[in-house]
């Protein structure tokens, strides 16, 4: 048995992780029974037993946890923990779902983390114009990144903004998360080996599970699934608005505290909204995400 070690989750199958060491080597481990499911990127402390088995013991702390509501269990599903940052990533194809985009800026400002909105296969837009929702992003101040790991454009930035603390890309399926990854990452082919001979996620098409890799330039990134749509787990009507800067900013104007910015007089959002200093298409998320977790 080897003294307790401070490690981190690779990637968690069934009651089986990959655990990465302080040294950068990744092990496979188990749960002592009874532990909590441990998420990616859990900071763990863990030791080998007599049999030279890896064990996981504990869980510390997390610093924040991004969920998601599952659309057929309806439960809560945890996506990542300790994180810095979230790219949110969006393509030309497949079609951009923009409230989907508004949807993970809610949980990214709850978390709270940065938020950053990638679209990459920009090679692939038809007049060179990056969609008009974009503009909306920056202006709100979020980082807004356009690149292409088929011409290789933009990637400098992307590396750059991962290059500090933890980041996760977010996104539909086939937008291209696992190319970023692949692209930041030149010797990832070797690691996708090594990973996958221990049983973790493979060289598959379509990613199935959340995996945590390290970038040469400092900063880690973790690649994760494809969704369809994204829930974030419920909240009152006044923590959805948190997740809206503008709104959020907006609303100390109105008269009442309690203000639904619905049908109020002295509503400030919807004084913005009529004078088109407010998205409609932002508001109108806002509305629907109320609608639905309230
Ligand atoms: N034209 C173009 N195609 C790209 C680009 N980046 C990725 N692709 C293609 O997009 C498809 C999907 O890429 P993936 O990286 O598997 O997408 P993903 O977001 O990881 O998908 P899931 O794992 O299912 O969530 C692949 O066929 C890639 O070759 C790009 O910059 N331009
Ligand atoms: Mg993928
Ligand atoms: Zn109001």
């Amino acid at each position: 048995m080897t003294d307790p070690q401070n490690g981190r989750v690779v990637t968690r199958f069934g009651s089986q992780m990959l655990v990465r060491d302080e040294a950068g080597e990744i092990h496979r481990c188990t749960a002592r029974r009874r532990l909590e499911h441990a998420v990616c990127n859990d900071h763990v402390h863990w030791h080998r037993d007599p049999q030279g088995h890896g064990v996981v013991t504990r869980i510390l702390p997390r610093h924040n946890l991004l969920e998601r509501m599952d659309p057929r269990s309806r439960k809560r599903k945890r996506v990542a923990a300790n994180l810095d940052q979230v790219a949110v990533v969006v393509a030309p194809e497949p079609e951009p779902n923009w409230s989907l985009v508004d949807r993970c800026l809610v949980a990214i400002e709850q978390l709270p983390a940065r938020g950053v909105i990638v679209l990459n296969k920009r090679d692939l837009l038809q007049d060179g114009l990056p969609p008009e929702p974009l503009r909306e992003y920056r202006d709100l101040g979020y980082a807004v990144l356009a690149m292409s790991t088929q011409d290789g454009t933009g990637l400098e930035a992307l590396r750059e903004t991962l290059s500090r603390g933890t980041g996760i890309l977010l996104g539909q399926s086939g937008v291209g998360k696992s190319s970023l990854v692949k692209a930041l990452l030149p010797d990832l082919e070797i690691r996708i080996g090594a990973l996958s001979a221990m049983g973790g996620e493979g060289g598959r098409h379509t990613t199935t599970n959340a995996t945590l890799y390290r970038l040469d330039t400092g900063g880690d990134l973790i690649d994760s699934p494809g969704v369809r749509d994204f829930t974030p787990p419920p909240a009152s009507p006044r923590e959805v608005l948190q997740g809206f800067v503008e709104l959020r900013e907006l609303a100390a104007g109105c008269r009442f505290h309690d203000c639904s910015h619905t049908v109020e007089p002295g509503c400030a959002v919807r004084a913005a909204l009529e004078s088109g200093r407010v998205s409609p298409r932002r508001f109108a998320s806002y509305r629907a995400l109320v609608e639905e977790t309230g």
